[in-house]
């Protein structure tokens, strides 16, 4: 059900070239998002309707969901998952909170500051998956952070669905409605992306879009970066989990099939030096799989080459390899958890010991679980408040202070072949300065 990938003995070079790993080829994807995106430039909220009749089937008056539909779908939701997502807000606001970062002025020489601003993005629009995937959760993931950071106006869209009316799943409404979230919009794909890029007649132009999508959603998000801001293009999730003789078959295999629940192209990756927690994992895995709702789609991901088991000498060669790997989910089942996780350098979030599955992190842990996918977790973060603000450098220098600094400036200018740098620090103290 789950390939192995035998890497004891010594460790390759690459380590990437061997890892399993799932592709997304938004580029291709990038012809066919072009011209969906300039209708909507063009042609604004008519071609929004327009393209969610070609391509979600619905039939919409307005993007725009009623302020009534909101109301009316929080008032409808089971009232354990009403008491679920609050707690889910809670904890996730309490974590995003304290990302919050103050004003620093940093003072240079005397009467030299500079001081970094943080400033929130005026607007944001905030890409909320549906068909297959539901999840209200990911309205809480990107929502509390913009709300956290300051984040003025916040839009969230979510596709048009025929069953419920040409709206967006009611249980999304609800979490929107919940959150104070009263801008929604029953808007999918990349036609999402462009109506807050552009703007139309229903709605602003944002200044950023965020949010996980499918693969049309990460090509509008990557052709329209620049003129709005984006996250990351989240593509197919991953768990890899890193775990020695100790650890617990049972919920190794579970927390691999949690994931692998996502998507057919999810990513299910064990890295382990013991034999025999690999083969009682493989056991396992088809017992669980089978009494699973979703074993055909789970099967195929565990089956998928972005799946794999990964045999290793000892725990070293363990670290070394998810480090390479650098997953958007990393779980450490290992004799000192603590003390391994502390090792780990690449990863979009870290879960340490038998207690802290993914699937918490995905709902009431308190993190964010929009994360760096495709080993973009060596270079970037999840979404957090810090995505929201910009650092903006005030400087503030005083007549005396300049001068101090002006032979400086006029030396490094001359240096750059660019005198009229120089020359326009001298012209504040009658050219006297000399260069
Ligand atoms: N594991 C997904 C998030 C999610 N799981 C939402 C369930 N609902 C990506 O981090
Ligand atoms: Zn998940």
């Amino acid at each position: 059900m789950i390939s192995r990938i035998d890497l004891r003995g010594s460790l390759p070079g690459d380590l990437r070239d061997v890892l399993p790993r799932a592709e997304l080829d938004v580029e291709a994807a990038l012809d066919k998002v072009r011209p969906i995106c300039d209708e909507v430039r063009h042609h604004g909220a008519a071609a929004v309707r327009e393209l969610t009749a070609r391509f979600d089937g619905v039939e919409i008056e307005q993007a725009r969901v009623p302020r009534e539909a909101l109301r009316e779908a929080l008032a409808g939701l089971r009232p354990e998952v009403r008491a679920a997502l609050e707690e889910a807000i809670r904890r996730t606001r309490l974590v995003h909170r304290d990302q919050r970062r103050a004003d620093v002025t940093t003072q240079v020489v005397p009467g030299g500051t500079v001081t970094e601003r943080w400033v929130p993005v005026d607007r944001v629009g905030l890409y909320v998956p549906g068909g297959r995937a539901v999840y209200p959760s990911s309205v809480v993931m990107n929502v509390v952070p913009a709300q956290e950071a300051g984040v003025a106006s916040l839009a969230v869209t979510s596709p048009a669905q025929k069953e419920f009316g040409g709206l967006p799943h009611p249980t999304i409404l609800a979490a929107c409605e919940l959150l104070g979230v009263d801008e929604v919009y029953a808007v999918g794909g990349a036609q999402a992306v462009a109506m807050f890029a552009y703007g139309t007649e229903e709605c602003p132009p944002a200044t950023m879009v965020t949010g996980p999508g499918n693969i049309w959603v990460a090509a509008a998000k990557r052709l329209l970066k620049g003129r709005i801001g984006i996250d990351s293009e989240a593509g197919p999730t991953e768990i890899a989990i890193l775990a020695d003789e100790t650890a617990d078959p049972v919920h190794v295999a579970a927390d691999l099939i949690s994931q692998a629940e996502h998507d057919v192209i999810a990513a299910a990756v064990l890295v382990t030096d013991s034999v025999e927690l690999a083969e009682a994992v493989e056991k396992e895995l088809p017992a669980q799989v089978e009494a699973t709702k979703h074993a055909e789609r789970i099967a195929e991901a565990l089956r998928g080459r972005q799946s794999g088991i990964v045999l290793v000498d000892g725990l070293d060669e363990g670290v070394e390899v998810v480090n390479a790997y650098a997953a958007e989910h990393l779980e450490i089942h290992t004799a000192d958890a603590a003390a391994v996780a502390a090792r780990i350098r690449n990863a979009g979030a870290i879960f340490v010991g038998t207690y802290a599955p993914v699937s918490l992190g995905d709902y009431l842990a308190g993190s964010n679980h929009v994360l760096p996918t495709g080993g973009c977790a060596c270079h970037s973060s999840g979404l957090s408040v810090q995505t929201f603000l910009r650092g903006i450098h005030v400087v503030d220098y005083t007549r005396e202070a300049l001068a101090e600094a002006a032979a400086h400036v006029s030396v490094l200018a001359d240096a750059e072949d660019l005198p009229a740098h120089g020359a326009a620090v001298r012209a504040r103290f009658d050219w006297r300065i000399p260069s």
